[in-house]
């Protein structure tokens, strides 16, 4: 018998009396509750009613090497053990943060040799925004402070990553961006396709880069900063010409390039970086969320060589987080690299289930409501339309309404996908087999179907 103080009701209740939950309107989640999570195993999710989901989201992008593995709750419980916590202020370390700082080296494209941690993604940001400036300031240009992004990027929800993000809704809240960030077009083809080709739009995006950097002064900017596949804003795949255009119009101006690896890192696009994949040679990297498979919480910037002397001139870089390093997430991103490493997770999805997953997802541009199919990697995005007789067969009347209708389906057909903007987007964990991914692709062909019927 199910015990009352773990009922779905009781813990619904209970949830909407006392938790606020994140990009959430509170009154409308406590009339219908929230779905509760209980459970989990490799790419599977349970609510404490038993109803069991394909988790196409990796949790938020982020659990990479699948739910349940026993080596990492191994490795964090003799971290916790011998060293539960400890700091990195004050010229103390200990062993799982040396062994970590080592191994995100040797894994980091060439020339990337240090890190700094945080716990997420958006104090990544954060911790990115004051480095480049500081660093600036330390090699004699303390004009160059203007950080350049872009619209609809995601780099987190605290007040630097919300403002280096370009979602215009955020910004309204919290007299949100905070001064010194600029943001630049998008390389969002499908936005543009009926006028440019795709390799037009790359540069025209770069262009926007350049023209930017001339407007403020280059004198003025610090530094350009872009997730090598925008993820949040829609899993945007950037035209093949874009990141090398940008990465010129960096070294041209003397920009730092820094690469929001938080998504693509760790595997997601089909090498250990979306930097490998793109060719780009990024000055700072955020990290996070497949550092540890979301297993604990734990990020950070890992910055190039010409980066790290600078810091070094610079005297104390004034920043730092109680849990800067943890000695458990330490553990637990080393426990978590050791899997994808020894059990060739890269390997695998680069040579068969993402070139599998791909083409399956290539199959969806047949379907009268689906306009585009993006994809890379781990990453997908089924853009719902609706219709394809030209131009005003494009967008929907009213925005969000269908993407969310569908997401409604996929969860009644037992399949977790996020909707971005009348898109589906997937990024599933990168252990899915080839008959999961036949499981999701028939659920989300279902789900699409179900939408528009
Ligand atoms: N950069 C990128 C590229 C991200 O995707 C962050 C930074 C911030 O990380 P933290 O760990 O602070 O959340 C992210 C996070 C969504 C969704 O619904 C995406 C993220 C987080 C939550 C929800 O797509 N990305």
């Amino acid at each position: 018998m199910q015990n009352l103080h773990n009922s779905n009701a009781h813990l619904q209740e209970l949830d909407a009396r006392h938790h606020l939950h994140p990009f959430t309107h509170a009154p409308s989640l406590a009339k219908r509750g929230a779905r509760v999570i209980s459970k989990a195993e490799g790419v599977y999710l349970w609510d404490v009613e038993g109803n069991q989901f394909l988790d196409a989201m990796a949790g938020l992008w982020c659990v990479n090497v699948g739910y349940g593995r026993q080596e990492i709750l191994e490795a964090v419980s003799a971290q916790m053990q011998q060293l539960p916590y400890y700091n990195t202020f004050f010229q103390t370390t200990h062993p799982p943060v040396v062994e970590l700082s080592a191994k995100v080296a040797e894994l980091t494209p060439e020339g990337l040799n240090r890190v700094f941690f945080c716990s997420s993604g958006s104090e990544a940001n954060d911790t990115v925004l004051r480095m480049v400036r500081h660093y600036w300031a330390s090699v004699g240009k303390p004009a160059k402070h203007i950080v350049i992004s872009r619209e609809n990027a995601y780099h987190g929800s605290t007040m630097a990553g919300a403002s280096l993000g370009g979602m215009k809704p955020m910004h309204k809240q919290g007299g949100l961006p905070i001064g010194g960030i600029e943001h630049i077009m998008q390389p969002h083809w499908f936005l543009h396709s009926d006028e440019l080709s795709e390799e037009e739009v790359g540069r025209k995006a770069a262009q926007a880069l350049e023209d930017k950097i001339v407007e403020v002064g280059a004198e003025n900017v610090a530094a350009f900063i872009g997730e090598p596949v925008q993820g949040a804003g829609g899993v945007i795949v950037p035209p093949s010409n874009y990141w090398s255009l940008i990465q010129d119009v960096c070294n041209k101006y003397n920009i730092l390039l820094v690469a929001d690896e938080v998504i693509c890192g760790f595997g997601r696009t089909g090498s250990w970086f979306g930097s490998n994949t793109f060719d780009i040679k990024p000055d700072l990297m955020a990290i996070a969320k497949g550092l540890s498979s979301g297993y604990l919480p734990i990020g950070g910037v890992v910055v190039s060589d010409k980066v790290a002397e600078g810091l070094d001139a610079g005297g104390d870089f004034n920043h730092g987080y109680t849990y800067s390093g943890h000695p458990a997430c330490a553990a637990a991103a080393l426990a978590n690299i050791e899997i994808i490493q020894k059990d060739k997770i890269i390997e695998k999805v680069a040579a068969t289930t993402a070139p599998y997953l791909q083409k399956k997802l290539a199959e969806f541009a047949t379907h009268p409501n689906v306009g585009q199919v993006r994809g890379v990697g781990m990453l997908g995005a089924l853009q719902l339309v609706p219709g394809k007789k030209g131009k005003s067969q494009k967008f929907f009347e009213k925005a969000d309404e269908t993407g969310v209708r569908c997401r409604e389906h996929c969860l009644d057909n037992g399949l977790v996908m996020r909707a971005v903007d009348d898109a589906m987007i997937l990024s599933p964990p990168l252990v899915i087999t080839e008959a999961e991914i036949d499981e999701l692709c028939e659920k989300a062909l279902k789900s699409i179907d179900q939408t528009f019927s």
